[in-house]
């Protein structure tokens, strides 16, 4: 794999290879995480997701700026589920973060599809991989947050901020869909318009519930920014820097993210052999036992794992 030797020699066109191999979880790029796996770690990954239009993107291209400011190196994954597009192509105007194809110190990558081989998750896992290895020393994951599996996206990274804007009228928007335990700190942004004090004070309630990884005695910070003014985006930096875990801290963490990581790829394999039944005649005669009652769901289940080259597991 010549492209991996050209991937640590900084080069971004190898880099945009490679990520589509990734994204599409193609053996190729299955087998160049492998690969480059054991050197990575290095990089500070930081989720930012909330509702549609909260102005992630357009907060990211500000925090790009700032952390090149500060001689950073930094790469973006733009996770985009909704979309049906495929293999890479660009979000058109959902992405509001600027080219910036003359600083090599600068990587925006959207991820739009869900791959032949596998699912959402493992892919950006993969691709934070891909990136680390690239030398980049942060990595921004801007997930929309409103489904499970975008949660489980943010779980990926060290430090997740979660974006609220004023003026909804419900106040504070999505705490339900287990976000509570995936923020470490709340973003006010939009706060040129006019509600953003009242929904800080709001969040900083919400912060006293927090189930973040940061420990129970974390109550995640409330930042007031303006990705359209730039008003704040030092700040948050600063906060965010201070929050990259160190320490005992930051080895807890990093097992919170294999964990993740391995029972992402070990749902996605599950999945995909059930939804690929076809190809196993053990499964469809457990599917038709359990349709006819002749079986319960769980026994069959059962079943299904030790066809499927289980042993005996949690299930029995
Ligand atoms: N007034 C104001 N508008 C903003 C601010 N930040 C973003 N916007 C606007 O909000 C809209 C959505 O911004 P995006 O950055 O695309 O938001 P997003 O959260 O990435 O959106 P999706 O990826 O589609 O979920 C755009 O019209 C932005 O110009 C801000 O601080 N103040
Ligand atoms: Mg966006």
């Amino acid at each position: 794999l010549g492209l991996l030797d050209r991937l640590a020699a900084g080069d971004l066109s190898a880099l945009a290879r490679l990520a589509t191999y990734v994204e599409n979880s193609e053996p190729l790029g299955v087998a160049a995480i492998d690969r480059l796996y054991a050197q990575t770690g290095r990089a500070y990954v930081v989720g930012l997701t909330g509702p549609p239009g909260a102005g992630k993107s357009s907060l990211l291209d500000r925090l790009i700026d700032a952390w090149r400011a500060r001689g950073r190196r930094v790469a973006v994954i733009a996770v985009d589920p909704s979309s049906p597009l495929s293999g890479g192509a660009t979000l058109g105007d959902r992405i509001r973060i600027r080219e910036r194809p003359e600083d090599p110190g600068v990587f925006v990558r959207s991820m739009a599809s869900r791959g032949r081989y596998g699912g959402l998750a493992p892919a950006t896992a993969g691709m934070i991989h891909l990136m680390d290895a690239a030398g980049f020393d942060i990595v921004l994951v801007e997930t929309v947050g409103v489904g499970q599996e975008e949660v489980d996206i943010a779980g990926l990274a060290h430090v997740t901020a979660l974006l609220q804007i004023p003026g909804g009228g419900d106040g504070v928007q999505m705490l339900k869909a287990g976000l509570l335990e995936v923020a470490d700190l709340y973003v006010v942004n939009k706060a040129d318009l006019p509600g953003a004090d009242m929904l800080s004070r709001e969040l900083a309630a919400v912060a006293t519930l927090s189930l973040s990884h940061a420990g129970a005695d974390h109550k995640p910070p409330v930042l007031k920014v303006s990705a359209l003014t730039g008003d704040g985006i030092d700040a948050l930096v600063d906060t965010l820097d201070a929050l990259r875990p160190a320490g005992e801290a930051d080895s807890a963490r990093r097992r919170v993210i294999a964990q993740a990581e391995i029972g992402a790829l070990i749902q996605d394999h599950l999945r995909r052999q059930l939804a690929d039944a076809q190809a196993h005649p053990e499964l469809l005669r457990l599917i038709d036992d359990a349709a006819a009652r002749r079986q319960t769901p769980r026994a069959a289940a059962i079943g299904a794992l030790h066809a499927l080259g289980f042993g005996p597991g949690p299930l029995d």
